[in-house]
């Protein structure tokens, strides 16, 4: 799904920010139509942002089930003839789309994009009654999936067996956009090298939509960093060569822009056409990296060359807004990952907002792209103190979960095949992998992935508890993605013993699978301020040693392609008895000073150039 843009036949209106807020704690907004009068509420809340953190109410906070936002609109008089689209880049976790009375937009998935042809809805120049209600229930038919128990008295509590907080929202920006009726509705970009390599392939396809769009003709241009035309096609469908390409590398964001334009037929008038040339009906700018990707071996290849992650899982996770998109932040947070020698992340544990995976194109950061499949795991019972014993099966992960994870790859892959920044499809994080439904669950979503995009490896992320003897479906991906806590949840303050079984279980992964090996995520929690001279868990002196110890042990092991430490920032979680304020194993407090380990890290990915790239 194209991000929305202005250009020479769009325009683009931000719908960011105060809104009326109503939380609905009786459940009776639906039954009882809120959407069809001003909403009844003193509270206003900021978009976008985490309602949860902002209110000194617990029962804010707390809430289980639908918070309703509520804004007058004014369409822009000028948009007589287009077509009028209402595009939310994510409302967590699920949303209905009021236009005045009319529900126009209905979706599920807090972490990507949905939009609403509102033409027939509303008048250019005139007002509508923007309504939005937002469901921030987890089941197992949700991805990621949770569980709500009631009490007697009607109180209704949310349990899910991931490790942060379940915040919700408008986390994103709304956009009201028009576009011409005939339209560019989708474009595909996928790169590679000819000859001998100096020259780039650009395998373009477009998606016109609207009245009689097929007799359109296409027209599309390749730009420059410097917007130096370089190559043109015609069609919807082609190959645009650039001689002397500039690569898009890690460390080196180069792009390119295609410009997509949707022409005037024959039979239009020529009104509008420039001297010399057709009229444009449509026009949408894509940009794009020329680079490949590639596993061989045990090489994890980006333009043909070894490439090492180094970096983090991280999280959107921000005091007060939770995880409200922020432009402030997210430069902060780049800021950081370069001051350290990051040059990569994953977006654990979901799709992360469209402008951080622009960012990492344009300053060529590696991404490790996550679907919201977290929690798929009946051994974390214990953990999160849920009941379920087996995880597939018809009370927990079941075909409802299957169909939402279905969504789930499908909206990611739409959304983010165009960034040349991500190298990676990661399907799922700590599912259960050694039950005996776990085969049939994976088989179909991995090739539902390869089949959505053929050209970037698929992987998923593997559990401490299901090592090499028990895991049932790595074979079925392109990499090994594992998460490890040796001397954290096993081994605790006993780095020797650590080494030796983490070194033990790298080899033997090698030995049955010969694949790249990236730990996406080993750390301890840490008390930033709490110091010791010996080997005790939580200070910070241990958090550097057990990073060490696991750096040891990773340039011994050739099969290692790749470390992200889990987590780049303390953040918040769901009580428990293993959480203070939050997960604590962040390199960074949540506040973003650093750790001790930040500067032994940046030690590392800066001076020892661990890294062959960077
Ligand atoms: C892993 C999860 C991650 C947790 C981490 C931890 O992938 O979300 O936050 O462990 O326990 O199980 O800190």
């Amino acid at each position: 799904m194209l991000k929305p843009q202005d250009g020479p036949t769009r325009e683009l209106v931000s719908l960011d920010g105060l809104y009326a807020f109503r939380v609905d704690s009786g459940n009776a907004g639906l039954r009882e139509r809120w959407q069809d009068a001003p909403l009844a509420t003193p509270l206003e809340m900021a978009v976008p942002a985490s309602y949860n953190d902002v209110f000194a109410d617990p029962a804010v906070r707390g809430h289980v089930g639908w918070v309703w936002y509520q804004r007058d609109i004014r369409v822009p008089r000028g948009w007589a003839g287009e077509r009028i689209v209402l595009r939310f880049a994510s409302v967590t976790h699920g949303a209905k789309v009021f236009v005045d009375s009319a529900l126009v937009a209905e979706h599920q998935g807090g972490y990507t994009p949905f939009e609403a042809d509102i033409t027939g809805h509303v008048a250019p120049g005139g007002t509508f009654r923007l309504t939005v209600a937002v469901n921030n229930e987890l089941t197992q038919a949700t991805i990621p999936p949770g569980s709500i128990a009631e009490d007697a008295s009607g109180r209704r509590t949310q349990t899910y067996m991931h490790d942060f907080y379940n915040y919700a929202g408008i986390h994103r920006s709304i956009a009201l956009y028009s576009t011409p009726v005939v339209h560019v509705e989708d474009i595909t970009v996928v790169t590679g090298f000819d000859g001998d390599g100096t020259t780039g392939t650009v395998d373009y396809a477009v998606l016109v939509a609207g009245e009689g769009a097929d007799i359109h003709p296409v027209r599309v241009r390749v730009l420059d960093a410097e917007g130096t035309e370089v190559g043109t096609a015609e069609g919807i469908s082609g190959t645009v060569a650039i001689p002397g390409v500039v690569r898009w590398q890690p460390g080196k964001g180069y792009l390119y822009r295609l410009v997509v334009e949707v022409l005037a037929h024959d039979g239009e008038s020529p009104a509008g056409a420039a001297a010399g040339g057709a009229a444009v009906v449509d026009s949408y700018t894509q940009t794009f990296g020329v680079r490949t990707v590639e596993v061989r071996g045990t090489d994890f290849l980006i333009n043909g060359e070894p490439f090492y992650f180094t970096g983090f899982g991280m999280h959107e996770d921000h005091a007060t807004i939770g995880k409200g998109h922020s432009g402030a932040h997210m430069v902060n947070d780049f800021s950081l990952l370069e001051w350290i020698g990051a040059n990569s992340f994953r977006t654990s544990h979901y799709p992360y907002s469209e402008e951080i995976m622009d960012y990492a194109d344009r300053h060529g950061i590696v991404v490790i792209d996550e679907t919201p499949a977290v929690g798929l795991n009946a051994d974390f019972a214990g953990f999160f103190g849920t009941g379920a014993k087996t995880t597939y099966g018809p009370d927990f992960v079941n075909g409802e979960t299957a169909a939402a994870h279905r969504q789930v790859i499908e909206e990611l892959i739409a959304r983010d095949k165009n960034h040349p920044s991500v190298v990676i499809w990661s399907i799922a994080n700590e599912p259960q992998s050694s039950e005996e439904g776990a085969r049939g669950y994976f088989e179909p979503l991995a090739a539902l992935a390869r089949e959505l995009d053929p050209t970037r490896p698929v992987g998923f992320v593997n559990v401490m508890f299901d090592g090499p003897d028990k895991d049932t479906i790595t074979d079925l991906f392109d990499v090994i993605m594992l998460n490890r806590y040796y001397g954290w949840y096993v081994n605790t303050g006993d780095l020797v013993a650590a080494e030796a079984a983490l070194e033990a279980e790298l080899r033997a992964w090698d030995a049955k699978l010969g694949k790249p090996i990236i730990m996406t995520e080993y750390g301890a929690d840490t008390l930033a301020g709490f110091h010791s001279l010996y080997d005790q868990p939580w200070s910070e002196e241990y958090q550097a040693d057990l990073l060490e110890m696991f750096h040891r042990v990773f340039d011994r092991v050739d099969a290692m392609a790749g470390e992200h430490v889990w987590n780049f920032a303390d953040f918040a979680t769901s009580n428990g008895i293993m959480r203070v304020d939050g997960n604590k194993k962040g390199a960074f407090t949540r506040d973003r000073r650093p750790k001790a380990a930040a500067f032994a890290l940046r030690r590392r990915w800066t001076q020892n150039k661990a890294t062959p790239q960077g």
